[in-house]
């Protein structure tokens, strides 16, 4: 197809033209060792969407943050149906780990109210990302009402969603603002990373980096590891370290 730098062409219908091509400020993708599967170009901001129920993997959600890490991307977590009370506050006991470590994390229920999402997607192209059956395209429909996104209840005996969204959509909020809605994830390798660039996607791990007694120290077994140290001593989160100990385990 022609990529032309003219502005407006009028075409027959469902024909479309490349006016021009934006420069490519992010890629933010997930990767096993086959092969590499992009998620989304130019957003800035990632928007991780966990719900009570189904429950949430929070391995999958460190994984995320540490690939929007690598792209410089703005961070937010939205802990979704927050109707649901009682199943809601175990759900807040898992995120405590991230909240700690200063990822923002919004509570709401889409279903109700997203009126404290609004001011945070001003100005980004944001991207949701999350497990199926958390509630994207329904932030979708509450956000722009005629959207219309299909959205489909969760199994509860398979504790999931049903992979209700198959293709990635954008959605323009207004001039200077959009958000992509994503098929669910259940996977996200971080292969195209390396165990230095993932330590570094542990964001609270930067001031011991570089502190353990062998310069080469996997933060597993060995001894003098300043990061072990710190986790033993409550300065970081013992679930984070477990959760870069089994993500650095599994991809490299
Ligand atoms: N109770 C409650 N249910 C919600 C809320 N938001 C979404 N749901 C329900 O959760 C189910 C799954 O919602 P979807 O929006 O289809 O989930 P999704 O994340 O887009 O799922 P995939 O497209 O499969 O990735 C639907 O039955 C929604 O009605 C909420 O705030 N509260
Ligand atoms: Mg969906
Ligand atoms: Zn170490």
């Amino acid at each position: 197809m022609a990529i032309k730098s003219n502005t407006t062409e009028h075409l027959p219908d469902a024909q479309g033209v490349i006016e021009q091509v934006a420069k490519r400020r992010s890629l933010l993708y997930r990767s096993d060792a086959h092969r590499a599967k992009i998620i989304a170009a130019n957003v800035t901001q990632i928007i991780v969407v966990v719900a009570a129920k189904p429950s949430f993997n929070d391995e999958l959600m460190a994984r995320c943050l540490v690939a929007a890490y690598d792209q410089n991307l703005e961070v937010l977590i939205i802990l979704n149906k927050c109707d649901l009370l009682a199943d809601t506050a175990t759900a807040r006991k898992q995120l405590a780990p991230f909240i700690e470590c200063g990822y923002r994390v919004l509570e709401l229920s889409a279903k109700q109210d997203v009126t404290n999402l609004r001011p945070l997607l001003a100005g980004h192209n944001s991207v949701l990302v999350g497990q199926s059956g958390m509630g994207k395209s329904t932030l979708i429909n509450a956000l722009l009402p005629n959207a219309q996104a299909i959205t489909r209840e969760i199994s509860s005996a398979l504790d999931s969603g049903k992979h209700t969204t198959t293709h990635a959509r954008l959605y323009h909020l207004d001039n200077d603002s959009s958000l992509i809605d994503c098929p669910g994830v259940q996977a996200f390798g971080l292969h195209h990373l390396s165990f230095g660039r993932i330590e570094q996607g542990f964001v609270e791990f930067g001031q011991y980096l570089g502190q353990c007694r062998f310069r080469d120290c996997r933060h597993r077994h060995e001894p003098g590891c300043a990061l072990r140290c710190a986790a033993e001593s409550g300065k970081i989160d013992a679930r984070r370290l477990a959760l870069f100990q089994h993500i650095t385990a599994t991809c490299h």
